[in-house]
């Protein structure tokens, strides 16, 4: 990780807005949500980015079929994006949308200082264009003549454009991919990056002249710029309008496997035919690819009509359990994984309603009725300090330490094993009902029962505050309630359980 003077800048995609968000869009959002406000405790400034893509034949089609103007349609379903994240309690540090002002001037600068260094010429164009992907195919790319993802045939296209010379930056990028320099992980993405470039990429289109809904090309305003390369400049865009060029360059995005291309190879390209080829502290440090996700074994689509809105599981599960529910339907970075929405009930009643739930509300009902004096819980960092316990050299110390260890190196941006770093804190949950299931604290028969009871409840106490802090990326209002009831001894169901 760059030291950049403590500073971390976390990217992910931006979404498309020719439909609603859903929760493939909000799961790369909530991940670097939850490394933000990770690294956020651990004393790191973190610039956080997201935002929107707004330009380009599919964003100008799905306006048309709206019956809006492009910019209406696209104020419209940004808004949309800023309301869910909102809902959702994600902490970025500024949203983009690729029709500010701002980052149409900055991309028509980055592309002269291009022209001028010499990387981009002009050509014909003839091959074929898929508008649901925005990008060039060719015969391999199809299925019996169709594009296997938006089941479509793409247009045929011939025209004159702006031509990026890749081709001659590819040998660079390849060893930069090799040694680890420009890391993808996981390993797999890695692999197939560079089984990309091994089978031989062409110099790639940067301008359209059949697309008028973008950024004009600053010399030749029939040309409007392709919009991946539109997309891709707004992580420098960003920080170039808003002065924070000391957060440069990205130390972590994320995204989904179907871009990995456009993010590890494009990008990186056009960065050093700016910053010259051996600028490679200008590209990102790390690209990580996480699995997709279908739902109930269905890729989501609009046809089959199963695309699930993040709303609709903030309104019926509540913000943080929406957040824990979506990071644990699958191992984080590994496998595509499904996603069934019949069994997000019975894993909210189990891990949320029975699990942390109802031990919070044990251990501080307990606490009431022994009248224990409320712990004065010393903020700890997630990174570490032991808590102070009553009983000592107990097997909850362990279990708290162990926690920890795990909890610390599964969180950090080598490894995101963000769902094993929740599953370290449901360990340490799993180990307080155990506690209290063979402690029996409630019995006061006599003196000696009761001192030694009043301790394991403030142990127990201790520990609450321990999963609280770890919890606090992951899901920060819930950490904030247990804290303050662990602090009044009042208390309030958490997560009500769902029949
Ligand atoms: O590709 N499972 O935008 P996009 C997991 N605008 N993640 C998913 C997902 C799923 N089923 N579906 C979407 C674009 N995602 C471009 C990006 S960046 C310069 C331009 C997430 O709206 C995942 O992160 O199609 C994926 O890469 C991204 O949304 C694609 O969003």
């Amino acid at each position: 990780m760059a030291e950049k003077d403590n500073k971390i800048y976390l990217t992910t995609p931006i979404y498309y807005v020719n439909s609603k968000p859903h929760i493939g869009h909000a799961y790369t959002t909530l991940a670097i949500d939850v490394l933000t406000r990770y690294y956020r405790i651990l004393g790191k400034e973190v610039f956080f980015l997201t935002g929107t893509d707004e330009h380009g034949a599919k964003i100008a089609e799905a306006a048309q079929k709206a019956g809006k103007t492009p910019q209406e349609f696209c104020d419209e379903i940004s808004g949309l994006f800023k309301t869910a994240w909102q809902n959702l309690n994600i902490d970025y540090s500024y949203f983009i949308r690729t029709t500010d002002k701002s980052h149409e001037e900055k991309v028509a600068e980055f592309l002269n200082v291009l022209k001028s260094n010499g990387y981009l010429y002009e050509g014909e164009y003839a091959g074929k264009y898929c508008v649901g992907c925005e990008k060039f195919v060719t015969d391999k790319d199809l299925v019996d003549g169709k594009c296997p993802d938006h089941k479509c045939e793409p247009q045929d296209v011939a025209e004159e454009n702006w031509f990026f010379k890749l081709r001659q930056l590819l040998p660079k990028i390849k060893e930069l991919i090799e040694s680890d320099k420009l890391l993808i992980l996981p390993e797999k993405a890695k692999s197939e990056v560079l089984g990309v470039i091994k089978q031989g990429l062409d110099d790639v289109s940067i301008s359209r002249k059949s697309v008028s809904w973008g950024i004009k090309l600053p010399w030749e305003e029939s040309q409007t710029v392709y919009v991946w390369i539109d997309a891709l400049l707004n992580y420098w865009t960003v920080l170039q309008n808003l002065g924070k060029m000391e957060f440069w360059p990205v130390d972590l995005h994320l995204m989904g496997r179907e871009i990995l291309k456009f993010h590890c190879i494009m990008w990186p390209a056009i960065l050093l035919a700016y910053y010259g080829d051996d600028a490679i502290d200008q590209l990102p440090k790390q690209a990580f690819c996480h699995g997709y996700f279908t739902i109930d074994g269905q890729k989501m689509s609009k046809t089959i009509g199963n695309i699930v809105d993040p709303n609709d599981l903030i309104k019926k599960y509540g913000t943080d359990a929406t957040r824990y529910l979506l990071l644990t339907q699958f191992p984080f970075g590994g496998n595509d994984g499904d996603v069934s929405l019949s069994r997000l009930d019975e894993k909210y009643n189990s891990d949320l309603a029975s699990g942390l739930g109802n031990l919070v509300a044990r251990v501080v009902t307990l606490a009431t009725k022994l009248k224990v004096q409320p712990v004065r819980i010393a903020t700890q960092s997630v990174a570490g300090g032991s808590a102070k316990l009553k009983v000592k050299g107990s097997r909850l110390e362990q279990n708290i330490l162990e926690a920890k260890n795990k909890y610390n190196f599964s969180l950090a941006l080598e490894n995101l094993k963000i769902d094993e770093a929740l599953g370290a804190i449901w360990e340490l949950i799993g180990a307080c009902d155990k506690i209290i299931d063979t402690e029996k604290p409630w019995e006061l028969a006599n003196e000696k029962l009761k001192t030694k009871n009043e301790k394991v409840i403030k142990d127990l106490l201790v520990v609450l505050g321990e999963i609280a802090e770890m919890l606090k990326p992951f899901m920060p209002q819930t950490a904030d309630k247990i804290l303050e009831q662990i602090k009044t001894n009042k208390s309030e169901p958490l997560f009500p359980r769902l029949n």
